[in-house]
């Protein structure tokens, strides 16, 4: 694919990986053409994504002397990949081409091999045939850690599994653990994919974007079983349980909060041990509890997925059609902002969907270059970006990619006039937003001129239709939608001082004359 901003490789390389598995690859030119890529492959290393990045160094020569065009990408890319070094003969070139994929593969990150010019004009001698091995062994933890861990689960009365993204391929495992242990299975938003659908014990996320139920599970249980997941929020793990953890990376092992015993294992392999040495329990009322929050939670989501005051579009009200329309097996990708946010809580998984989403990393204008590499690696899937204004017109020069590679994704723009998750942020701080306003064109009138099918939905009773005419057009298409400002993304727990903050918000809003605003944002976003 050949794009226009060197980033939009990085994440669509990155994306193509995640839903492959398999090694992909990106090349630049020199100095600022190499350098471009770096905020991308920053998040596909984070989403442990195997991509190659060739990066074409001046000639060898006159390396260290301030030549024109030389950077040092070797201390630029040092800290977000996993291998990291220059070709620096011909006779190199294969061999150490070899090791940048295999680290890629196996170690699961970027790699990236640095190419001055007058190494990539010469010809590679012949050599031996050095090349790439990655094998896949099954771990699991020795049976005396296995017996300590069913010792603890047997032990426990209100015990509460919370899956990361260690659980892909380990659905069916989790769901009998939670089943014999009569256990709430809350998920990290990487493992929404793998734990959320056909899971009649799940009840969703917690963290700062998660639902109550989750945060519930966790802070009142009395027996955590952690299992492939790195949560980082350290506020939302409980002080007052045993907590068990099993994981592949060594390194996770209790560094998010103490934990009673850390084990490394793949999570289905470690599950499928573990099962037969547990005593399976009766008692159902914590789960049914926990359950019983979850689909508490999600009315209250349902209740904002609507048609807004004065026809206005809820966010939630777009996402919700977008779940209702999109295919089956659909890919999508969000916007580190709100869109992200009402496509973790609003699109459902049904096992066979996949979300990429910039988690990690957290970067704006993830969504679209990524949606770019999911649609180029599965051609046959409807391949669907939840794109922020901010988010996309930062990179908006890479629809004509989607033009000139004839590449067919679907971007719904949730389009606030604003940089509206930092916005919420500064409100709960207690800060006036500032900075955040963001002057919009007519973005379906731009993405016409490059060559997209696109459509404005201003008005709520419109929006069904248009979102039913946008999935269903053949070629590239964006939907601009001019969703509600307000909407707040509401933590599971609101917290003093956020409320406080809110509060404080309220005071300064009305003083400087936004009387109108405060009124909105309460009305709107508090039962
Ligand atoms: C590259 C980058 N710049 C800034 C931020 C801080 N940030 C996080 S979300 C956000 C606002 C996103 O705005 P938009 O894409 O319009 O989405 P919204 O939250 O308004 O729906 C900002 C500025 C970031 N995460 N990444
Ligand atoms: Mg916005």
């Amino acid at each position: 694919m050949h794009v226009r901003h060197e980033e939009v490789a990085g994440f669509a390389a990155g994306a193509e990986a995640m839903l492959t598995g398999d090694l992909t690859a990106c090349a630049g030119s020199c100095g600022p053409g190499s350098l471009h890529f770096i905020n991308g492959l920053f998040e596909s290393h984070r989403n442990r994504a195997p991509v190659v990045l060739i990066a074409s160094q001046i000639t060898s020569d006159e390396i260290g002397f301030n030549f024109p065009q030389e950077v040092d990408y070797a201390r630029i890319y040092k800290s977000c990949s996993v291998f990291c070094d220059e070709i620096r003969t011909p006779a190199q070139a294969r061999r150490k081409t070899a090791m940048a994929a295999q680290a890629a593969l196996s170690k699961r990150g970027v790699a990236v091999l640095i190419l001055p010019i007058d190494v990539s004009k010469a010809h590679a001698p012949d050599g031996p045939a050095f090349a790439v091995h990655v094998s896949q062994p099954v771990i699991h933890p020795c049976d005396a850690d296995l017996d300590r861990i069913a010792e603890v689960l047997n032990a426990g009365a209100r015990i509460a599994i919370y899956g990361g993204s260690g659980c892909q391929g380990a659905h069916d495992q989790v769901v009998a653990l939670a089943d014999c242990l009569k256990a709430p299975v809350a998920h990290t938003s990487r493992a929404k994919d793998f734990i959320e659908y056909d899971n009649p014990f799940n009840v969703g996320m917690t963290g700062v974007i998660g639902t109550a139920a989750g945060y519930h599970a966790l802070m009142a249980c009395d027996t955590l079983l952690l299992l492939g997941c790195d949560f980082a929020w350290r506020q939302f793990y409980p002080d007052h349980a045993r907590i068990v953890q099993i994981d592949i990376d060594p390194t996770h092992l209790g560094r998010r909060h103490p934990v009673e015993i850390g084990v490394v294992g793949d999570v289905r392999a470690t599950l499928e041990a573990l099962i037969p040495r547990l005593t399976p329990r009766q008692d159902t009322s914590f789960l049914d509890d926990c359950v019983k929050r979850h689909e508490d939670a999600f009315r209250m989501l349902d209740k904002r997925a609507t048609v807004g005051r004065g026809g206005a579009i809820h966010p939630q009200y777009l996402a919700q059609l977008i779940d209702h329309y999109a295919a089956d097996d659909a890919v999508f990708t969000a916007d580190a902002g709100s869109p992200m946010v009402w496509l973790l809580r609003h699109v459902r998984a049904t096992g066979r969907r996949r979300t990429i989403l910039s988690l990690t990393h957290g970067t704006m204008a993830n969504a679209m270059p990524q949606a770019l590499g999911a649609k180029k690696a599965a051609p046959n899937r409807q391949v669907i970006s939840l794109s922020g204004d901010g988010g996309l017109s930062m990179l908006l020069g890479d629809l004509i990619t989607a033009i000139q590679e004839k590449i067919p994704i679907k971007i719904a723009m949730f389009n606030n006039g604003s940089l509206g998750f930092v916005e919420l942020e500064m409100k709960v701080e207690g800060l006036l937003n500032a900075y955040t306003d963001l002057e919009n064109p007519d973005f379906a009138r731009v993405a016409q001129a490059i060559g997209f099918y696109a459509q404005r939905v201003e008005r709520a009773e419109e929006l069904e239709a248009a979102v039913r005419d946008w999935i269903a057009a053949p070629g590239p298409a964006l939907l601009d939608v001019v969703t509600d400002r307000m909407e707040l993304v509401m933590p599971p727990k609101v917290e003093l001082a956020q409320v406080f903050g809110t509060a404080l918000y309220s005071a300064k809003a009305v003083l400087a004359g936004r009387a109108g605003d405060v009124w909105e944002l309460v009305t709107d976003n508090f039962p």
